[in-house]
């Protein structure tokens, strides 16, 4: 028996594969294996034989299977290794000199100009959320104190998600801006809060400054005395900081529904020889729009109107980016032409900061 143990255990040991282990397990502690027939044995013996030879078997039988074990670990660890020190790939090797224009794409001005603002809004203290951009309609307009008769609830400038025939649930509708999020965000979040909602925003319409889907960047922060003077900083510090150099604000009493009061907001300008300068001039521009978020949608959102307030706006990402980057059309942001991709593309995120920071 001990010979059977040394030849087992050296031939376990020597295996290169699992289908020479496979034989040596048959060899040893299969059906017909050099162990079991041992073990058929053990009836024919005498009691005192049997308590002796039984338990050695058995330990025998347990020391190959555990061996058998050990060694099938070992040798699918040893392939593990050959293939990993086989199949390596340096994935930071810049790419070979003749594929590289192929290869190498560019940052779109959307996802640029989106980076900014998140960053600079972030440095101010602002949080990013998101949300579905399929929306009841509760969220997109009833909770913003958009009334049923709206004209914006019209057919003619909002999406809506087909139902089948007979179904009348609420509708579905692609969200109109992201300020559904916002209303998410009070309801998970409560008050106080600081959160900018940077997203995709669908509205039917096309022409050379409209495209069906567009971006928008929205703000709100909610706190007990938060007002238009803290929203008139924010903007001013976020306008300098977005074009590099000292902006001027114009704030215009205005209408929204969520919003009392309203203002739209222009930037500082010049228009000369056909070009727009922001930062210099006498002119302006709008670019926003603002104002104090109405009692009905702090409650909607779940916030205490008598204890809370706040300041909201929204501003569209294509529109300050064709501003920033003097680019003509909109139209031409998504029609996904490599040139036109090249030419105003970035070769990565550059993402300037506050001044000194706050
Ligand atoms: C705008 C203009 C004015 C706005 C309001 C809210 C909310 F959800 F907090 F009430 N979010 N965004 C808002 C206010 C948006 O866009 C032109």
């Amino acid at each position: 028996m001990d010979d059977l143990r040394e030849t087992t255990l050296s031939r376990i040991e020597a295996a290169t594969d699992e289908a020479e282990l496979e034989e040596v397990r048959l060899a040893a502690i299969g059906k017909k294996g050099e162990v079991s027939l041992a073990m058929r044995q053990l009836g024919g013996m005498s009691p005192e034989e049997r308590k002796e030879a039984g338990p050695r078997l058995n330990a025998l039988k347990d020391e190959i299977t555990a061996a058998i074990a050990a060694k099938k670990a070992a040798l699918e660890d040893a392939a593990l290794e050959a293939r990993l020190a086989e199949e390596w790939l340096d994935v930071t090797l810049p790419a070979r000199a003749a594929f590289r224009d192929h290869t190498q794409g560019s940052v779109h001005p959307v996802s640029q100009v989106w980076e900014e603002c998140t960053a600079i809004f972030a440095d101010m203290g602002f949080a990013v959320a998101e949300g579905p951009q399929v929306e009841s309609d509760w969220y997109n307009f009833d909770a913003l104190n958009i009334p049923g008769h709206h004209p914006s609830r019209a057919e003619m400038d909002t999406f809506y998600m087909a139902r089948a025939d007979g179904d009348d649930r609420p509708p579905h509708v692609l969200r109109t801006h992201t300020s559904p999020v916002q209303i998410r965000s009070m309801q998970a979040q409560g008050a106080p809060l600081r959160i900018i909602c940077p997203g995709r925003v669908y509205r039917a319409d096309y022409d050379q400054t409209h495209t069906p889907m567009f971006h928008q960047i929205e703000g709100l922060a909610i706190d007990r005395d938060i007002s238009m003077a803290n929203l008139k900083w924010v903007l001013e510090e976020f306008f300098t900081a977005y074009f590099g150099r000292s902006v001027k604000t114009r704030f215009r009493a205005s209408h929204f529904p969520f919003t009392e009061p309203s203002a739209e907001v222009d930037i500082q300008c010049s228009f000369e020889g056909g070009t727009v300068k922001v930062g210099e001039g006498d002119d302006w521009l709008e670019v926003l729009g603002s104002g104090m978020v109405h009692p009905k949608v702090l409650r909607a959102g779940g916030i205490d109107p008598d204890e809370w307030q706040g300041f909201a706006f929204g501003m569209g990402i294509d529109r300050i980016a064709m501003l920033k980057y003097g680019i003509p059309d909109l139209r031409a942001f998504f029609d996904s032409d490599l040139r036109w991709l090249r030419h105003y593309g970035f070769s990565g995120l550059q993402v300037p900061t506050l001044r000194g920071g706050v």
